[in-house]
Formats: structure tokens, sequence, C-alpha cells
């Protein structure tokens, strides 16, 4: 018998079935309307999503969907803080941290907002003296390079806006980001660094986590030979939940900066966790980015479902996974400095709704989370996108552009925005095999040469995508586009019946690695495991001992 939610997804196969002999060529041709029904906006962000396979019917069925899976209640669910982290029993708060009004906000009966406050006062001050040369290394110099250690939600989040926001930064405080327990990582980034004028800032939630106290015992001794024991709490600060073995490790408790278990590791980015983005691009910057997010949050929390940027497209989301079966979604923006944005969004995306069972614990069955892509254009095309216009597989996508470069370099942002105004055209239109032939002939090529060629050069169009389109990317719009993202994994989280905040899926590979660690060491026997990792650890060491 299909679930509950297999029963209110199924009315799309319907609606699918009825639009799928109607390219959106067609769409477009038959609605002049259509670019003017089919975008909204959230304050300065364009969302235009015309180019999807879709028509009113459609979107309406989709928004009756939202509304029936009770994407408004759990919404609501959410923001009083009720623990909808089942599996881990806790509130989903990461919008406090961001929240501007003058009401409490509570959990579990408590109003946070006077921590968060605190926190973000000690942030301040903190970047502040870091920025103005006040707080200095051990040997009296100011800090011109900060090292921020951390993995996952730790280190994706502040290594993405720190770029993002590049034009903010200052070309004498540079921000470092090590997160790979890969000795290579934190080798190469130490290698042109001066130990008197570099802070480490060890970013983990539980401080427990392998590769990040790695990396900060390695840190830790780089420092100490260099400068000797002494100099250790000077050269380090701690974002972390866990206060006592932050101290454990010598850091100063002014340099420790708190958050909470209800801000989950892949949202965290507006916690202390950003302390790294306010020393790079200044707290007000910081604090305009969280300005941002809480415009979005408004948005999300009191717009109509139907123009409700977040809702719209984590429906669509839902539409092509569940109705037409597509497996993955790529995420293009037309900006350099986005270029760990699509990494950022794999984990907030892929961790949160990668899961195969409901919240209940009962398998699903339908699909659940795609598989989250993407670079920035215009490399991307010269690399995927022949997939993306002729593979046997649809990759819906969005393509984000912004209308104002930070930059007075004519002719770049013009031809940058020509060619993402181009992809999401030629995604749709394609090009028939009638037009092939027609600009074939037109080239004078004889007649056996353009049926030859003809097939390789037609393109099947109707493939769909979104353009999110804005100002330029400030701090604000930054932190707009992130929240906005976060509320579309939590509708489509809420379509799914997922756990979005929990990640058990981790935690295998950590338990079985720290297993293996002593057979690959040496110090116990390659026993007791498959064939192909004793084969494997065999092989290893036999190449060690060469
Ligand atoms: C994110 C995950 C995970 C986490 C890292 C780092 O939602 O929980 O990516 O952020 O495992 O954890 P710590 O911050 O505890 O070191």
């Amino acid at each position: 018998m299909a679930s509950n939610r297999k029963s209110l997804l199924n009315p799309m196969m319907k609606q699918r079935a009825r639009l799928a002999d109607t390219p959106m060529r067609q769409l477009f041709e038959e609605d002049k309307n259509r670019f003017k029904t089919f975008t909204a906006s959230a304050g300065d962000i364009l969302l235009d999503y015309s180019k999807n396979r879709i028509d009113q019917k459609a979107m309406d069925l989709l928004i009756d969907i939202a509304r029936k899976a009770g994407v408004e209640e759990r919404r609501k669910a959410m923001w009083a803080g009720q623990h909808i982290n089942v599996s881990e029993d806790r509130a989903v708060m990461h919008m406090a941290l961001r929240y501007q009004g003058d009401k409490p906000v509570k959990v579990d009966g408590k109003d946070v907002m006077p921590d968060v406050r605190a926190v973000l006062a000690a942030m301040k001050a903190f970047s502040g003296r870091i920025r103005d040369g006040s707080i200095k290394g051990s040997t009296g110099e100011a800090f011109t390079d900060v090292v921020n250690i951390g993995i996952g939600g730790s280190d994706l989040g502040p290594a993405m806006v720190t770029l993002a926001l590049a034009p903010y930064t200052r070309p004498d405080l540079r921000l470092h980001y090590v997160s790979n327990v890969d000795g290579a990582h934190i080798h190469d980034t130490l290698k042109g660094l001066d130990p008197r004028r570099t802070m480490f800032i060890v970013a983990s939630k539980t401080f427990t986590t392998d590769e990040t106290m790695t990396n900060a015992a390695s840190a830790r001794a780089w420092i100490a030979n260099a400068l000797g024991d002494a100099a250790v709490p000077h050269h380090f600060a701690a974002l972390s939940t866990n206060l006592r073995a932050c101290a454990d490790f010598g850091i100063k408790s002014d340099r420790i900066f708190g958050f909470w278990d209800w801000v989950g590791g892949r949202y965290s980015v507006w916690s202390a966790i950003g302390l790294p983005v306010a020393i790079a691009v200044g707290f007000d910057n910081f604090a305009a980015f969280l300005r941002g997010a809480y415009e979005m949050d408004q948005h999300f929390l009191k717009t109509r479902l139907d123009r409700n940027l977040p809702v719209i497209m984590g429906m669509l989301g839902v539409w092509y996974r569940n109705a037409w079966g597509f497996p993955s979604y790529a995420v293009l923006p037309y900006d350099q400095r986005l270029s760990r944005f699509a990494a950022y969004l794999q984990q907030q995306d892929m961790e949160s709704n990668g899961k195969s069972v409901t919240l209940e614990g009962k398998p699903l069955d339908y699909e659940s989370g795609p598989i989250i892509w993407g670079e920035p254009g215009t490399n991307g095309q010269h690399a995927f996108y022949q997939l993306i216009h002729q593979g046997t597989t649809v990759i819906p996508a969005d393509f984000l552009i912004a209308a104002n470069p930070h930059e007075n370099m004519a002719p770049h942002h013009d031809k940058l925005v020509a060619n993402v105004l181009a992809q999401s055209e030629a995604l749709m239109l394609g090009k028939t095999k009638e037009e092939v032939v027609a600009e074939l002939t037109a080239q004078g090529l004889d007649k056996a040469r353009i049926k030859e060629l003809t097939p390789h050069k037609v393109f099947p169009g109707n493939r769909p995508s979104n353009t999110l389109m804005y100002p330029k990317l400030t701090p604000e719009i930054l932190g707009a586009l992130v929240a906005l993202y976060e509320h579309k994994v939590f509708v489509q989280g809420v379509i799914w019946n997922v756990d979005s905040y929990d990640q058990w899926g981790v935690e295998l590979g950590k338990q079985l690695a720290k297993a293996l660690l002593p057979k690959v060491q040496g110090t116990a026997p390659a026993k007791g495991n498959d064939a192909s990792t004793i084969g494997l650890l065999r092989h290893f060491h036999s190449l060690r001992g060469q």
C-alpha cells in the first residue's frame, strides 16, 4: 500500500502526462504573459521560473501539495522552537541567529536572544580588535593571516562566504581555511605564513572531530616550535559549544565563542562559526549578511505559498525529482566569487535531505533529495554543459546572476550576463532538425554532409531552469540567497517527510576509520575485515615497506 506521502505526490503524474507533449517553447508562444506569471520576488531578488515544465494548473497542484503536506504548520513549529529534528531531539533555530526583531525567541521555554546578542557583541569586539591590530601575537606583532581550522559545517559556510565577499576583504588581512585531515592541506596553507603574525581559529561545534583536532594539534605544534609553548594562547581562538574542551586545549576563555545545540553544523555560518567572516569583511558587513538572511526569513514566514520563493523552488525540485525522475540538480552561479556556492549547497541539501526513512523511521516509497552539483559559469560551459544540453538525462538548473559587478571592467560583466541568458534560452528552446538544416544550408554545405551532421547538431531543448537575478552580490544579498536555499531544503524535507536536520549517514565511515587506524599504523594485525579491505591493507603495507 502506498504511503500517505506517496498518495499526496501521485497527482503530479497526471500533470506530467498532460505536459509531456507540450514543450516549453510552445508554452512561451501560447502565453505572452508567461514571464510575468512565473516570476516572483523577495526583496531585491527576482526568481524567474518561467523556463520550467509547468503551467498554472501544474503550479497550483504543487502549491496544493505543499499546503497539504503541512509546510505552513511545520514552518510555524520550527520557529516556535519545537524539536523538529526528531532523531536528535533538538530544535532547529538558526533563524534566531539572524533575528532582527525585539520579541523573545524561545527554545525549551528560554529566550535565546540575550545569549545570541552577547556572542555577536563578543564577535564584534574581537573581530574589530584583530582588524585594527590591537590584538597582537606573542611577539607583539599584529595578525596578517587568520587560519580557520574546521570541517563540514564548520568550514564550508565561512569559506564560501569569505570568497563570495572578497570585494569587502583587506589585502593585508588574509583568511585561510584548513579542513582536510590530509596533512597536505595544513602543510601547504602554512608554507608561506609567519607564525608571529598568524592566528588560528579552531571551529568545531563538538570540539572532538578527528580531522579538526588533528589539524589543531599540528597548528599548535607549529606555533609552539616557532615561538614556544607560552605563545599558544596568544595565537588561538575557538568556536564551539564544548567550552570545557576548548579550555583544555589551552584557549583563553575570552577567545572562546559559543553557540548552541539548536544550531545544526550546516546551518551555523550565522553563529560564532561566522567569526572568520567577520574578521575578513568587518563586523558591519557580517551584520549585513545576517540582515539579508533575516529579510529572507520574513519573506519565507509571511508570504503566501504561491509567491514564496523557497516554496516555489522547493516544489519545482519535488516536481522534477518525483514526477519526472530527474536524479540531479545543478546550481550554476555566473559569479566567480560563488565558486564554492555549489559545494556549500551540496552539504546543505544532500546532508539534509539525503535520507531514506521518514520521520517515523519507515522506508520511503518515493525518491528524496537529488544530487546537487555545479560550478560557476562561464567555465562550466566549456566543460560539462555539453551533457546538460545534449546528454540523455535532464538536469534542472538554477542560474544566478548579479546585474552589477564590483569591478568597473567593461565588457566583462555584460559578456557574463549575455552568457547566462543565452544558456537558459538555449536549454529551453533547443534547436530543431529544421533549424539545423536551414542553418547548414545557409552555410552552403552539400546535402550529404547536412544529413550526416544534422543529428549531432540538434538540441532537444525543453530543459528546465530557474534564474535568480539581483542588483549586486552584497553581504545582504548573499545572506538572503543562502537563507533562500536553506528554506528550500526545509520545504522539500517537509514534503518528503524526512528529518532534514540529522546526519547519521556520516557516522559509519567515522567508526570504521577509527577501528582501521591501528591496522594502518601496523599496531594491530590486518584481520577481521572483508577480503578487499584486508587485501588493500596488505598492499598498502608492502608499498610502505619499499
Ligand atoms: C553538519 C554536520 C557536519 C559538521 C562537521 C564538523 O551539519 O553536522 O558537517 O559540521 O562534522 O563538526 P564539528 O563542528 O563538531 O567539528
